[in-house]
């Protein structure tokens, strides 16, 4: 698995006539080289590739690094990156530049006897379509958001405050077997469900307070996303009509992704609902995002998503409307591309849920 996704990121090398990549971003190095640890380095030459760690991470990096040698250094980095670099005949170097600092860059250029460029998303792009291990690890990740959700709708109810149910949905997300929160838990309540990234307070939920809930774990290194607006007590005509929309769009958005079209087209079929039911205006992020390593990579799901799909790609479809002083609804499933259209990873039910 890690030797095919140096092979394909030697071929990208190649085609941009770059003889070395430097990768310490985590999610880059890691899914490269398969370790699972941090603040450690890979050097990819076009023969041959280093990965450079310090003796807190030897053992594991022995231990999950196949393919590659790995190497502890002692004393400063930056030496022993060059003396890397000589070694593998690196004359054009490309880094990180969304990762690596203004400080750390001048101090590479100093001491590194190679020309230095930007690597352009070059990871990112490899990481775009997911392989059927990564589709596993996502589809596990969401599946425990799904358990955990059913937990929290046992246990919601008016008079807990949104950081009661926050805590307890965390609890959830890792009894499951998450291993961290892909994000901290969005729970907002009444009004405050107009914030679309409404952190917990200590808001007490009241009866007829909408309560949506955005929240996902990280399996094997993957993350899941999934959000669900839920009511207490009888919603009024308006909110109920504006999570109708919602769902509508939602849900034709759903059936339009397939191998293809654009995130852009996504987007556009959930906007047009929402703006034929004169909810343009509330509607203010883009449709979804690519979730992988990171719970927000690409691809773009939004006007600007100008990424075909292809299958294996996973993305979220969560449109939203939120009226300011009143309520907000959000729906976010988890989606792959499939063949010949999509697979919803997020299982739980989207009709409206009124504890
Ligand atoms: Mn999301």
């Amino acid at each position: 698995m890690h030797k095919e996704r140096i092979s394909r990121l030697r071929n990208l090398m190649k085609s941009k006539d770059l003889d070395g990549v430097l990768l310490l971003g985590d999610y880059n190095r890691n899914y490269i080289s398969g370790f699972t640890g941090d603040e450690s380095f890979l050097v990819v030459g076009l023969e041959k590739a280093v990965f450079l760690t310090d003796s807190r991470y030897t053992q594991q990096a022995k231990e999950e690094v196949k393919d590659i040698e790995v190497r502890e250094y002692k004393g400063k980095v930056e030496e022993t990156l060059n003396s890397i670099i000589e070694e593998l005949g690196i004359k054009k170097l490309a880094f990180e530049e969304d990762i690596i600092t203004y400080k750390t860059y001048m101090n590479y250029k100093e001491n590194f006897q190679c020309e230095m460029l930007p690597l352009d998303g070059m990871v990112e792009n490899l990481r775009l379509v997911k392989d059927s291990y990564e589709i596993e690890c996502i589809k596990k990740a969401a599946s425990i958001a799904d358990r955990a959700f059913e937990k929290i709708l046992q246990f919601i109810r008016p008079g807990e405050s949104e950081k009661e149910v926050a805590v307890e949905l965390e609890y959830w997300l890792k009894r499951y077997g998450g291993e961290r929160l892909s994000f901290p838990s969005i729970v907002a309540s009444g009004e405050r469900s107009a914030l679309p990234h409404g952190q917990p307070t200590d808001k007490v939920i009241k009866l007829g307070d909408f309560v949506t809930l955005d929240f996902g774990c990280i399996y094997n290194g993957y993350c899941s996303d999934m959000t669900r607006t839920i009511a207490m007590g009888d919603p009024t005509e308006k909110m109920l009509q504006v999570y109708n929309t919602v769902l509508k769009a939602q849900e034709e958005a759903l059936k339009s992704i397939k191998p293809g079209v654009t995130g852009a087209d996504v987007d556009k079929v959930a906007r047009d609902i929402i703006k034929a039911e004169g909810y343009g205006d509330y509607f203010g992020h883009g449709l979804g995002h690519g979730v992988g390593r990171e719970v927000h990579e690409g691809p773009r799901v939004s006007p600007m998503g100008t990424n075909v799909l292809k299958p294996g790609m996973i993305i979220t479809d969560e449109p939203g409307v939120y009226i300011p002083n009143e309520f907000g609804v959000r729906i976010e499933d988890l989606v792959l591309v499939t063949e010949d259209g999509f697979e919803t990873l997020s299982k739980s039910p989207k009709n409206l849920i009124i504890i």
